[in-house]
């Protein structure tokens, strides 16, 4: 519509111009006219009157004087006549305009001495009137006195007003006529083709170019529409002939690698898309607070350690929550942009929200409500309905968001987490053909836990719009099956386990996530110098490290592990100068009161424990507040001898898996708390309570000194499980599940 109206607004410009130019001499010429008709006819009953005036004046006969002046004053638009004496003085003047005496005539000595008429436009009080004086000359040519007569000019003024109106009206006809006329003929020979050639390619991206492209033009427009047509027509065959290459290369490879993944995924999926939907994004852009300059980082979340690598492997769309303060400056006018930055493999589009909706949904809702929920935590959780309303809202800004993107042949959406419980429902009513799944990334509670939740009823019907519904572990699912069973009017098939709920029919499987080996050396390599660096800034020669990696939650058990490092030194003071605790801790979700307190109540345990085994230079804690790359972690992983994983509820932790994948020299120990979901997997660690914390502090101890070969074998046995079930075969597995129960 701009473009539209900066080409016709020059049009329009130059035609009012053109018209008021006209209007203007148009105008002043009427205005010239209709004043010499007033002077002529002023100047007819001026020397109507003059005879008579002089016969006046001579005679001194003023009231004859008067009546010449009163008769000639009922003449048409004739406001007024006034006689005066050789002096100039006025003798007679009509009653009407007795007040006209007042006025000054500077013009008056000048008229007795030239002896010449004159006629003018005159103001005076509240008249504007035209006045024409003559002399009034004796036989001897001597002025014997003057005779006026005011007219009135209102007609002129009204004349000249109906003009210009009517001009303005011819002008606001003529502007829009030719708008009307531009704007038909630019839409019919530009826009309209145009157009169709848009819609024609978005149907063809979404999957449906039954139809040749619809533009008949053949000049220009036309050559341009064939040659998109021919870009369409080569992306459809490479896309079938890549689909049937993924298919017979499936069969020949054995583990699960990104290039696996990607032909199974063309294989099973072919040209149906692949939509993720999660809460936080893959990359976030934010403004660096030191240089003031943007930069791209990637958010401390599971979710993102295991989804990216899928989304690189097979490209595809990820929708999820723009919350990085630089982020619109880099999205394009459709809120996308193509990620990783440096090498585009997959689109990220991302959904603004509000303050309130961000508080609502995301910090209310989403993680002081359905968080503390789900993690036997002690934590109580929260729910408000104003955050349930924001909650519903946002799933239905998500719903509509994605419902954009879709292609028309049935779509695969995948949605992560406990953000979008209502999404798959609202999805369904508007895209019955769409597959979806949910990953619940974290643990689903007992019946009982969850029935305190006021909105359980719609939760659990929200998800059961889903086809599949998956968890980390079995007992999560167990979980789930008994809590849709009792608090839902439901059936639960306990051999096909799925919940079958008003004719449709949802399965639940267990799918345990895991990591890509992004830290096995195969992509993060790290230097020596790295490793030196790190040991120096630190004081670390020598010394027994520990490492723990968290984002800073209560769900993590970093007070208990910050509790055992202390009773352990207390336990065992022969380790004291000798044992070194690391904690990498990413804040979150800090404008959460509880988050907020924990922060201060780590800072302050921080300090009290370092105060109270000081020996020298020597600390036994070193918290590092602050978020850290893949990059930056990964030399800390390499040099950690332990790394303690002690989280009080863990849907499954990916730290324990990415430190296992890291260490390649196997040369490591691995302490994990039997309360998340990679303990079933990782029996080879040294599983711990991490409530208990003398059981904890002597785990840290057998760590500390176990032998090498122990060590080793350990190590050994836990790299080849997590190798093995990687988070390709995790996404595999998901895929061939959903392939398997419905029909593409
Ligand atoms: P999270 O609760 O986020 O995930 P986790 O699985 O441990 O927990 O993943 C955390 C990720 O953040 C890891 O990739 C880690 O490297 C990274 N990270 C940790 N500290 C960091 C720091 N200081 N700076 C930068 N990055 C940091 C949720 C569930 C888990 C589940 C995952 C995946 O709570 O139970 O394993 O999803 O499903």
């Amino acid at each position: 519509m701009k473009k539209l109206l900066l080409f016709i607004l020059p049009l329009l410009i130059i035609v009012a111009i053109v018209f008021t130019v006209f209007g203007v001499i148009q105008v002043r010429f009427q205005e010239e006219k209709l004043r010499d008709d007033l002077m002529r006819k002023a100047r007819a009953v001026a020397e109507s009157m003059e005879l008579s005036a002089r016969y006046s004046l001579l005679n001194n006969d003023l009231r004859s004087a008067q009546r010449l002046a009163d008769r000639f004053q009922l003449r048409e638009r004739v406001q007024g006549c006034a006689i005066y004496d050789k002096e100039g003085k006025i003798v007679v003047i009509t009653q009407r305009f007795e007040d006209w005496k007042e006025k000054e005539k500077p013009y008056i000595a000048e008229i007795l001495e030239n002896k010449t008429p004159r006629g003018s436009l005159e103001t005076f009080k509240q008249y504007s009137v035209y006045s024409y004086i003559m002399p009034i000359m004796d036989d001897e040519n001597n002025t014997v006195g003057l005779v006026e007569v005011i007219y009135d000019t209102s007609y002129v003024f009204a004349m000249l007003t109906e003009w210009w109106r009517r001009i303005s009206l011819t002008l606001i006809i003529l502007v829009v006529l030719i708008a009307l006329v531009s704007l038909l003929i630019q839409w019919r020979i530009f826009i309209l083709p145009v157009k169709q050639l848009t819609e024609w390619f978005q149907h063809f991206q979404r999957g449906d170019i039954s139809h040749a492209h619809p533009v008949k033009d053949r000049g220009e427009l036309g050559k341009l529409a064939s040659e998109v047509e021919q870009v369409a027509l080569s992306l459809r065959v490479a896309r079938k002939t890549i689909s049937e290459e993924a298919e017979v290369r499936l069969q020949k490879e054995e583990l699960w690698t990104e290039g696996k993944l990607r032909d199974l995924i063309r294989a099973k999926l072919g040209e149906n898309a692949l939509f993720i939907v999660s809460n936080r994004e893959p990359f976030m852009h934010v403004i660096d607070e030191a240089f003031g300059m943007p930069r791209c980082i990637r958010p401390a979340s599971g979710v993102v350690t295991a989804l990216d690598p899928i989304l690189r492997a097979c490209g595809g769309t990820w929708i999820a929550h723009g919350s990085g303060n630089a982020d619109k400056k880099f999205t394009n006018s459709k809120n996308k942009l193509g990620v990783p930055p440096e090498d585009n493999r997959y689109i990220l589009k991302r959904v603004w929200l509000t303050k309130e909706e961000e508080d609502g949904y995301y910090y209310g809702f989403a993680n002081e409500g359905l968080w503390p929920l789900c993690h036997n935590t002690h934590t109580r959780p929260v729910f408000r309905e104003s955050d349930w309303q924001m909650y519903k809202e946002v799933n239905r800004k998500f719903a509509e968001s994605i419902l954009e993107e879709l292609p028309v042949k049935s779509p695969f959406i995948f949605i992560q987490d406990y953000h979008f419980t209502l999404l798959a429902k609202i999805i369904k009513e508007k895209r019955p053909d769409a597959t979806i799944a949910l990953f619940w990334h974290i643990p689903w509670p007992t019946p009982e836990s969850f029935s305190i939740c006021p909105y359980q009823k719609e939760i659990l019907d929200g998800m059961l719009g889903c086809d599949l519904i998956g968890f980390h572990v079995q007992n999560h699912c167990n979980n789930f099956l008994d809590t849709a069973n009792r608090l839902l009017e439901s059936r639960v098939d306990t051999e096909k386990f799925s919940v079958v709920r008003l004719g449709k029919e949802t399965f639940i499987r267990a799918f345990p996530i895991s990591v890509n080996g992004y830290f096995s050396g195969n992509i993060i390599k790290v230097a020596p110098e790295q490793i030196r660096t790190i040991k120096e800034e630190f004081n670390l020669q020598d010394k027994i490290i520990a490492l723990g990696v968290e984002r800073i939650d209560y769900t993590k058990g970093i007070v208990e592990r910050m509790l055992a490092v202390d009773r352990f030194l207390e336990k065992y003071p022969q380790y004291k100068n000798k044992f070194v605790f690391i904690q990498l801790a990413a804040p979150s979700r800090t404008h959460i009161k509880r988050y907020h307190d924990l922060m201060a109540e780590i800072d302050e345990l921080v300090e009290k424990k370092n105060w109270k085994h000081l020996e020298g230079s020597w600390r036994p804690i070193i918290y590092l507040k602050r978020h850290f790359s893949p990059e930056e972690i990964a030399p800390f992983f390499q040099l950690a001898d332990i790394c303690i994983v002690s989280s009080l509820h863990d849907g499954m932790n990916l730290v324990a898996k990415e430190y296992v994948s890291s260490k390649r020299d196997l040369n490591g120990v691995l302490i994990l708390s039997s309360f998340t979901g990679a303990a079933r997997e990782l029996t080879d660690a040294l599983q711990i309570n991490p409530y208990s914390i003398e059981e904890f502090a002597d785990s840290i101890k057998l760590a500390v000194e176990m032998p090498q070969e122990e060590k080793i074998k350990r190590m050994e046995n836990m790299r080849k499980i997590v190798s093995e079930n990687n988070v390709y075969r995790w996404a595999a597995n998901i895929i061939t599940e959903l392939t398997a129960l419905k029909k593409f």
